[in-house]
């Protein structure tokens, strides 16, 4: 998962953009960088590490200008190099710029096409290279000197015809203006709004409706399907569908757990969302266990409280907090000779002894993928003194890979793969194990007036909304995030950050 953000403002925009990536943090914590225009002159700052590590003093004072576009990145096929930080920069055509959400599914084609057929050269691992390329191929053969929005437009279409799989994406073309544009699926999402100042309109592109509140604009509406939205420089907007048969099919797991809670994306509020799945978990433990014994329910901070909350008042059992997360982990420094080692759960969250002692108590999470937190969990809530700990996933067993964009491990690593609930529920050592219905998580995120009634449910059902996912392509996916090539690409990225890269600033 990544987040973007895109402002055409009216004053220099890098406070705005940088206050920005900081809502969006959640969204990815393994990078982040910032280009800013200031007349057609751009300034990149980008890094690995925090939003707040990367951006010094010194790099504002660089990145001027009144428009810009960021980005924060969560590693997707096991890339953690810097070089393959965002924003990505290609000088021709007009000098464009790209942050990207998603995974392309047809990233080794397009990488054969752009180099046969387009002669063009990508210089790292990341498909959001290879996106900005065809962007800007498809711009080379359709512009001119003067470029028009009409261009822009057919550039996008050309995009959609060519890249599959998820994406949503902010691109910046140097002294022109800034472009959302968003997969013919929706699959991640992208809004856009806007703010007046005493200097005219200001506009906004971001991936969660949280950046455009906190940041003082005002939502307008997401980016549909294959839609995209043209910001000029001097603030005129334009926005025009681009895809041949866009379709309504967005990521299930932003509402379960990526998103923030009050953001509002297409339309559903997230936190809404998250409490429909805490009354039909409800409902199904009444159904299922009448008998439950619960005596109190216990969230796992901080995605499943909104859901466990909702869950205890329809069952009338007493709510918890029996764990308390510490806000503050610290690195973990590798001495020489030593392996890195994994910060253990308990070092992350610790349980309050007295809200468990000779007690029932049902654990509730947002979801269950490797079953590793929840088996060590389950652990310290029997050692803080539970009688029994019964266990409620806010989402359906998790049993496929997931291509769209959503950092997941591989499939093997995957508790519920191949599993039934009793399995996984032995698994985890939980007394009793209930998982949400796919039907009913569904009907939680689609709810009352929502348009949308289908989405991206891919890692629970094993059907992928774009068509194009081969065995072959799951097959090399299981590769690329094995514990083995994940190392491997580790050694690569220290290697690389030794070498002179080539786009970074500093
Ligand atoms: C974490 C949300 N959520 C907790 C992410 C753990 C799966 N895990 C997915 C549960 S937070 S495991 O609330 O946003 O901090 O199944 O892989 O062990």
């Amino acid at each position: 998962m990544c987040g973007i953000i895109g402002i055409v403002g009216r004053r220099n925009v890098n406070q705005s953009i940088y206050d920005g990536l900081i809502v969006l943090q959640h969204r990815g914590q393994d990078a982040a960088g910032i280009v800013t225009d200031d007349n057609g002159h751009l300034s990149l700052r980008k890094d690995n590490g925090f939003v707040r590590d990367v951006f010094r003093t010194q790099h504002m004072f660089r990145l001027k200008g009144h428009m810009g576009i960021g980005h924060v990145r969560y590693p997707t096929a096991g890339c953690s190099s810097s070089a393959e930080a965002q924003p990505f920069y290609v000088n021709s055509p007009y000098g464009i710029s790209l942050a990207h959400n998603g995974n392309l599914t047809n990233a080794n084609e397009l990488l054969n096409e752009v180099f046969r057929d387009d002669l063009r050269h990508i210089n790292t691992e990341s498909d959001s290279e290879i996106l900005l390329n065809v962007f800007a191929h498809e711009l080379q053969s359709v512009g001119k000197l003067k470029l028009t929005v009409e261009d822009i437009f057919k550039a996008v279409e050309g995009v959609h015809r060519r890249c599959k799989g998820g994406y949503a994406g902010v691109a910046m073309i140097a002294g022109y203006g800034i472009v959302g544009f968003r997969d013919p699926y929706g699959i991640r999402p992208v809004v856009f709004g806007k703010r007046e100042t005493d200097l005219g309109t200001e506009y906004i592109i971001a991936s969660e409706s949280v950046a455009i509140d906190s940041l003082n604009f005002e939502l307008i509406r997401d980016i549909v399907p294959g839609e995209a939205v043209i910001i000029e420089a001097n603030g005129t907007i334009h926005t025009q569908q681009c895809a041949e048969n866009p379709q309504y099919r967005p990521c299930i797991f932003e509402y379960v757990y990526f998103a923030r809670p009050d953001s509002i994306i297409d339309g559903i509020s997230v936190y809404k969302a998250r409490l429909r799945m805490g009354e039909y978990l409800a409902k199904k433990i009444k159904k299922e266990k009448p008998d439950h014994g619960i005596d109190v329910v216990i969230p796992i901070p901080d995605t499943s409280r909104t859901s466990a909350l909702r869950l205890s008042n329809k069952l009338r059992i007493k709510y918890r907090e029996g764990f308390v997360k510490n806000r503050y982990i610290g690195r973990t420094f590798i001495m020489p000779g030593q392996q890195e080692r994994k910060k253990s759960v308990r070092q992350k969250l610790n349980a309050i002894d007295l809200e468990f002692k000779g007690k029932n108590v049902l654990l509730v999470d947002d979801s269950i993928v490797r079953g590793t937190t929840s088996r060590e969990i389950i652990q310290m809530a029997r050692e803080a003194g539970a009688k029994k700990v019964f266990f409620a996933s806010a989402a359906p067993p998790v049993r496929y890979a997931n291509v769209y964009g959503i950092d997941m491990p591989s499939v093997k690593e995957l508790v519920g793969h191949g599993q039934d609930v009793d399995q996984i529920c032995k698994k985890i050592g939980a007394d009793w194990l209930i998982y949400q219905d796919l039907d009913d998580l569904i009907a939680s995120t689609s709810h009352g007036k929502s348009k949308i009634k289908n989405f991206d449910i891919s890692v629970f059902d094993g059907n992928y909304v774009t068509g194009d996912v081969t065995p072959e392509y799951l097959n090399n996916i299981e590769t690329m995030r094995s514990d083995k090539f994940k190392q491997q690409q580790r050694v690569r990225a220290e290697e690389q950050e030794s070498e002179i890269t080539l786009h970074n600033g500093a």
